[in-house]
C-alpha cells in the first residue's frame, strides 16, 4: 500500500509540516467508508464522547453532551487575517496575518500530543461541480470527522477530484494535548484560548480550543461563507447565507427556486421544509439547502445554486411535528445530537419537542431533571447533524452538480413594527440596498433598547469574510453582469399589533407571500407602487383557508412615514463607518436619497 492515500504534494506536505508542529501520537487519514465511521463511533463511545441511543427509537444515532463552556460559535474570538486591516472592514474583528500566525504556531506547538491527527478531505457541494470547492481538515478530533461525514461529502474519492490542484487548508485543534498517562476527557476543549481565525488571501482556516458546532466544523461557516465570500468576490459569483428551495405548482403550471437570507431566530429552517396549509396544497415545495447557498451565473447569465453541504446542522429547542414535521423526520436515523436531554428509554427530548415534558430526563449536563426543576433540559443552541438526504422534502435536483435556477431572492428580518409583510424592489440595485439594510429589532434582552434595529445585512454580518463594503459593491456588480436578474423580495414574518401580537400567522401559511413571489416571477400577479417598492394588494394575494380581513391585511402592510423617516437616519448612521473608509457604494447613498425623497413628498 502507498504511504498516502493522495498524491498531491500540497496535501502531503502541509500535512507533514502541522504533524511535526503538533506532535500527534498517530496521523490517520480519513477514507469515509461505512466501516470507518462505524470504528470512529466506536471510539467516541468508548471514550464517552457518544452516548449510543435506542436504536429501536433512533437507529445508528448518537448523543454528545459538550463542555458547559463550549456551546457555540464565539464571534468574539472570530478573527478575518487579512493583510490591510480595512479589507477586514468595521464589521470583523481583525489581527494581522504574520502576528496572529505566530501567536498560533505558539499554541500549536505540541497540542496534538496523546492524540491522534485526522485528515478528511471533504467537497462543499456534489463531487466534481463546477461549483463545488474542495477542502482538507485536520482535527484531533474524532466527533468532527463524524460530523463532517454527514455535513460534507467526505473521504477519498474527494483526492480523484482534486487531483494536483489547491484545496482550502482547515486546521483545527481541541486545544487540549494530553500529557503521558493522562486520561481524556469526554469534551475536550479550551474555552479560554479559542481562535477561529481565516487568512482569505492565503485561503487558510486555523481554529484553536473549540469542539463546537462551526468552531469545528470548518466547513460550513469558516470555509463555506467566510473564505468562500472571498473567492466568490474573486471569481464572479455569490457565496450566500441563504436556504435554498423549489416551489411548484402544476395546476398553476409554475415552477421557481428562490434563495432566502434570515437572521437567526427568524424561521429560516422553517421555510426550507415549509408545508403549504390544505387550502395551498396545490404547492409543493421542496429543499434543496437550509443555510448556505452558492450561486454562479451559467453561461446564458442565469443564476444557479447548489447546497455546498450535505447534511443539516439545525437548532433541537422549537423543532416539533407542529412547526417542522420534516425537520423531525430528518432526524429519525443516522443522527448526532449535542447538548439535547436523553429519556429514560434512549431516546432524545428538547424544549418544545411535545407540548408536555417527560416526567424525568437526564438534561443535557448529564443531570436529573424534571418539569419543575426550573432549568432548561436541553442547550438553547442545542444541535441535530443529520443528512440531508433524509429530508422527507429534499429536492429531486439537490445533488445536480449544475445547481438549480434561481428567480427570486429573498430577504427577511424580524421587525414587530412599519416593515411590511411582502415588499419587491423597483430594480436590483434597490433590493440590494434592501438586504444590506435589513435586521432584527433587538429585543429588551439583548443589548439597546427595544426598537432599535440590529443590523444584519443578507444575514451575513459575522460570515462575510471581507469588508462589508466591498461585498455590497460585489452585489452591485454581480446584478450589472447578469442577463437573467432574479428579482429581488423583503419579507417580515413578525409584524406586531399596538397590543403586541403577532398579525401574520407564519410557517406554512407563508405559503401565501411565497406564492404572490413566483407569480411575480412569472409576470403573473400584480403590485402597486409604494414608498418602499412594489407591493401586493389585499386581492393580490389568496385568502382562501385563512381568516385574514383586508382591514387586517392593510394594517400589516402599512407604513408610518415619520417612522420611516427617522429610519432613513438611523440607516445614514449605519453607514458611517462605511462611508469614513471610502468603501460605501456610492449606489447606496442614492438609495438612501431617493427613499428619502419618496418619504418626504408624502408627508
Ligand atoms: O455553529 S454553526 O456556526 O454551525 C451554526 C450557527 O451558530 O449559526
Ligand atoms: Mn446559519
Amino acid at each position: 500500500m502507498e504511504k498516502y492515500p493522495t498524491k498531491n504534494q500540497k496535501v502531503i506536505d502541509w500535512v507533514m509540516s502541522i504533524a511535526k508542529v503538533t506532535e500527534p501520537d498517530e496521523i490517520y487519514w480519513c477514507d469515509g467508508t461505512e466501516k470507518e465511521n462505524k470504528k470512529i463511533c466506536s471510539l467516541l463511545v468508548e471514550k464517552g464522547t457518544f452516548i449510543p441511543l435506542n436504536p429501536k427509537k433512533r437507529p445508528n444515532s448518537f448523543l454528545a453532551r459538550s463542555n458547559p463552556k463550549d456551546v457555540a460559535r464565539v464571534e468574539s474570538r472570530t478573527f478575518i487575517c487579512s493583510e490591510n486591516e480595512i479589507d477586514a472592514g468595521p464589521t470583523n474583528n481583525w489581527a494581522p496575518p504574520k502576528k496572529m500566525k505566530k501567536m498560533l504556531s505558539k499554541l500549536m506547538k505540541g497540542c496534538m500530543r496523546g492524540r491522534t491527527m485526522y485528515v478528511i478531505p471533504f467537497s462543499m457541494g456534489p463531487l466534481g461541480s463546477n461549483i463545488a470547492e474542495i477542502g482538507v481538515e485536520i482535527t484531533d478530533s474524532p466527533y468532527v470527522v463524524a460530523n463532517m461525514r454527514i455535513m460534507t461529502r467526505m473521504g477519498k474519492k474527494v483526492w480523484t477530484v482534486l487531483k494536483d490542484k489547491d484545496f482550502v487548508k482547515c486546521f483545527h485543534s481541541v486545544g487540549m494535548p494530553l500529557k503521558k498517562g493522562q486520561t481524556d476527557v469526554a469534551w475536550p476543549c479550551n474555552p479560554e484560548k479559542t481562535y477561529i481565525t481565516h487568512f482569505p488571501e492565503t485561503k487558510e482556516i486555523i481554529s484553536f480550543g473549540s469542539g463546537y458546532g462551526g468552531n469545528a466544523l470548518l466547513g460550513k461557516k469558516c470555509l463555506a461563507l467566510r473564505i468562500a465570500t472571498t473567492m466568490a468576490r474573486e471569481n464572479g459569483w455569490l457565496a450566500e447565507h441563504m436556504l435554498i428551495v423549489g416551489l411548484k405548482n402544476k395546476k398553476l403550471g409554475l415552477s421557481s427556486y428562490v434563495a432566502a437570507a434570515f437572521p437567526s431566530a427568524c424561521g429560516k429552517t422553517n421555510m426550507a421544509m415549509l408545508i403549504p396549509p390544505k387550502s395551498m396544497a396545490d404547492w409543493e415545495v421542496s429543499t434543496v439547502g437550509d443555510d448556505i447557498a452558492w450561486i454562479k451565473p451559467d453561461e446564458t447569465g442565469q443564476l444557479r445554486a447548489i447546497n455546498p453541504e450535505a447534511g443539516f446542522f439545525g437548532v433541537a429547542p422549537g423543532t416539533s411535528i407542529k412547526t417542522n414535521k420534516n425537520a423531525v423526520e430528518s432526524c429519525r436515523a443516522n443522527t448526532i445530537f449535542t447538548n439535547v436531554a436523553l429519556t429514560d428509554d434512549g431516546d432524545v427530548w428538547w424544549e418544545g419537542l411535545t407540548d408536555k415534558a417527560p416526567k424525568h430526563l437526564i438534561d443535557w449536563q448529564g443531570n436529573d431533571w424534571t418539569p419543575d426543576c426550573g432549568r432548561p433540559a436541553a442547550h438553547p443552541n442545542s444541535r441535530f447533524t443529520a443528512p440531508a438526504s433524509q429530508c422527507p422534502s429534499i429536492d429531486t435536483e439537490w445533488e445536480n452538480p449544475a445547481g438549480v435556477p434561481i428567480d427570486a431572492f429573498i430577504f427577511g428580518g424580524r421587525l414587530a413594527s412599519n416593515t411590511p409583510l411582502v415588499y419587491q424592489s423597483y430594480n436590483w440595485q434597490h433590493g440590494v440596498y434592501l438586504a444590506s439594510t435589513m435586521g432584527s429589532e433587538k429585543t429588551a434582552a439583548s443589548e439597546g433598547k427595544t426598537g432599535e434595529i440590529r443590523r444584519d445585512p443578507m444575514a451575513m454580518l459575522p460570515f462575510c469574510g471581507y469588508n462589508m463594503g466591498d461585498y455590497w459593491l460585489h452585489w452591485l456588480s454581480m446584478g450589472a453582469k447578469l442577463d437573467k436578474k432574479p428579482l429581488i423580495f423583503r419579507v417580515n414574518w413578525f409584524r406586531k399589533d399596538s397590543e403586541g401580537h403577532f398579525i401574520w400567522p407564519g410557517f406554512g401559511e407563508n405559503m401565501r407571500v411565497l406564492e404572490w413571489i413566483v407569480k411575480r416571477v412569472n409576470g403573473q400577479a400584480s403590485a402597486v407602487e409604494s414608498v418602499f417598492g412594489y407591493s401586493p394588494t389585499y386581492q393580490d394575494l389568496r385568502w382562501k383557508g385563512l381568516n385574514m380581513s383586508e382591514e387586517r391585511f392593510n394594517e400589516l402592510m402599512s407604513v408610518d412615514v415619520n417612522m420611516a423617516l427617522a429610519d432613513v437616519k438611523a440607516q445614514s448612521d449605519y453607514f458611517k463607518p462605511l462611508r469614513k473608509q471610502k468603501r460605501l457604494p456610492e449606489d447606496f447613498e442614492a438609495e438612501l436619497l431617493l427613499l428619502q425623497k419618496r418619504l418626504e413628498r408624502k408627508k
